[in-house]
């Protein structure tokens, strides 16, 4: 008799546990904290659990998807301490995460994806692999701590349906200013992607600096590169490195944007080649944080044989459509001067396959639906590039100015175009900011953080974190999916991910930020 008992006993606690491993911890994935918000998301309760075990199923045969999976599988590692394998399948295997490429469905497009958790699995399909790392992304967002103790890491069940409202998502360091080597540039890119920004806008040349290496004329960056704001000792990537930026940038999905920027801001370009100087005065290094005082010779040919140079290397080491010509702020060179230059400049981007970006000034210029327009300070200026049938990426100073200080007591940054709290960041949206320009114009919006003030990555954190969350949500979330109360909660959910990275973000006092 006892025996029995016994034995009925331990047949009891065995069902207990093998039930208590099986049974799903309820979770509620509508409570989740994703950011940018996804166009559809349905909870359905439960939740999927991740163990040592768990395994990362790839659709078989492509290679992308696989540098994705170990993208993954190492975001997972840093989060959870979990060691998860990758398996190639030729079919959707019955638990387990699985990517795949196969969704075959339009509303979807590029980089849209289609997330089913469950309790035995979870599958991530899109139709190409950049709509995979979109989801991935995602995914790696649900993930969060539960059960007893809170030592489980399970991922609440339900469908999440997601694509973006604009093509164009980005994000630009100027590295000319301060200059900032390889590895600072790949963190930028790794925090970035995160948020699915999917743009890297590079301000390679100022007046202060010229910071990438051009083989036909080296003094530019032997000369050019030699400082910096501040008169620090500046620097600049070779063509190796450069495009092992933009190698970095390709495996998470990000399109690197050179600028060099002329005719004005060229300062450092004509100290290193007289010849090109076009202000009639004699030049020197330059470490101050003036503007619009420095022209290139816009009527000289020697100056279109720099620009074709410059832009047929620069075409060579960038894989993406766009090179930015710069174009802003020549205040001393005379505009029929500078109609000009732009119109020259346009023809040789073209003739290098590329499409011409500038900033918002030239829409002065001969410009049609083959150029982009970056909006930063003029209405009239975009309004007339609209006009001209040229594409707009929204980079309003007053609200996407990354370099703003957030109020009066914010230890670097400026203040010329107003004080930027994280709420007037993000309180906007592109395609109703300026009459005259509908989200048919648009290609997307961008955050740039000039670096005048802006030494270290300490600093570009600070700056660009919380803002560029916010900004993120701007450019892929469905406009009435926004809403500040609603998104200040999430991004106060972010604070222990951004610790946890090392990110130095700015805690404003208007977000509910969770840090324990
Ligand atoms: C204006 S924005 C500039 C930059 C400065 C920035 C500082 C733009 C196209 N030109 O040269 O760095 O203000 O906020």
């Amino acid at each position: 008799m006892k025996r029995k008992i016994m034995t009925l006993f331990v047949t009891g606690m065995l069902i207990k546990m093998l039930v208590s491993c099986q049974q799903p911890i309820p979770a509620d994935l509508s409570k989740n904290n994703v950011i940018p918000v996804p166009v559809e998301l349905n909870a359905t309760g439960s939740s999927y659990q991740l163990s040592e075990k768990t395994k990362i199923y790839l659709q078989e045969g492509d290679s992308e998807l696989n540098a994705i999976g170990k993208l993954l599988a190492k975001q997972i590692k840093g989060l959870t301490g979990l060691n998860l394998s990758i398996e190639e399948v030729p079919e959707k295997p019955a638990n387990g995460i699985y990517l795949g490429v196969s969704a075959n469905n339009d509303v979807l497009g590029k980089e849209g994806y289609s997330l089913v958790i469950e309790d035995k699995k979870v599958a991530l399909n899109a139709n190409k692999a950049a709509g995979v790392f979109s989801g991935v992304q995602t995914l790696v967002q649900c993930l969060e701590l539960a059960g007893e103790n809170n030592t489980q890491w399970i991922i609440p069940s339900g469908n999440i349906t997601d694509y973006p409202s604009y093509g164009y998502r980005g994000v630009m360091l100027d590295v000319a200013r301060h200059f900032f080597g390889v590895e600072d540039v790949k963190r930028v890119i790794d925090l970035a992607a995160m948020y699915k920004i999917n743009a890297l806008h590079l301000h390679l040349s100022d007046d202060q600096g010229w910071r990438i290496e051009i083989k036909s004329w080296p003094k530019l960056t032997t000369v050019g590169g030699s400082t910096q704001v501040g008169g620090g000792e500046g620097g600049y990537y070779t063509q190796e490195q450069y495009k092992e930026i933009v190698a970095y940038a390709k495996s998470r999905f990000m399109t690197v944007i050179p600028e060099i920027d002329m005719p004005g801001h060229t300062n450092a370009a004509y100290v290193a080649y007289p010849e090109l100087n076009g202000t009639g005065k004699e030049a020197k290094l330059y470490t101050g944080i003036e503007v619009g005082f420095s022209t290139l010779d816009t009527r000289k040919e020697k100056t279109y044989e720099f620009v074709d140079d410059v832009v047929r290397e620069l075409s060579e080491m960038t894989d993406g459509p766009y090179i930015h010509i710069g174009g802003d702020e020549s205040h001393v060179t005379k505009e029929k001067d500078y109609v000009y230059f732009i119109n020259r400049t346009r023809e040789i981007v073209k003739k290098y396959n590329k499409t011409m970006i500038g900033w918002d000034e030239i829409a002065h210029a001969d410009i049609d639906k083959s150029d982009i327009v970056q909006y930063w300070a003029k209405d009239e200026n975009a309004i007339l590039g609209v006009k001209k049938g040229a594409k707009v990426i929204m980079s309003p100073s007053k609200m996407a100015y990354l370099d703003m200080k957030y109020d009066s007591t914010t230890h670097i940054g400026l203040s010329w175009a107003g004080l930027t709290e994280v709420d007037k960041a993000y309180k906007w949206d592109p395609a109703t900011l300026v009459e005259g320009i509908g989200k048919e114009n648009i290609l997307g919006v961008e955050s740039p953080l000039w670096t005048e003030t802006v030494e270290n990555m300490d600093d570009i954190e600070f700056l660009v974190f919380p803002r560029l969350i916010g900004h993120a949500e701007i450019g892929w979330s469905q406009a009435n999916k926004l809403n500040w109360d609603n998104y200040k909660v999430r991004v106060g959910k972010h604070a222990k991910r951004l610790k946890a990275l090392g990110v130095d973000f700015y805690e404003s006092k208007l977000i509910p930020w969770e840090m324990e």
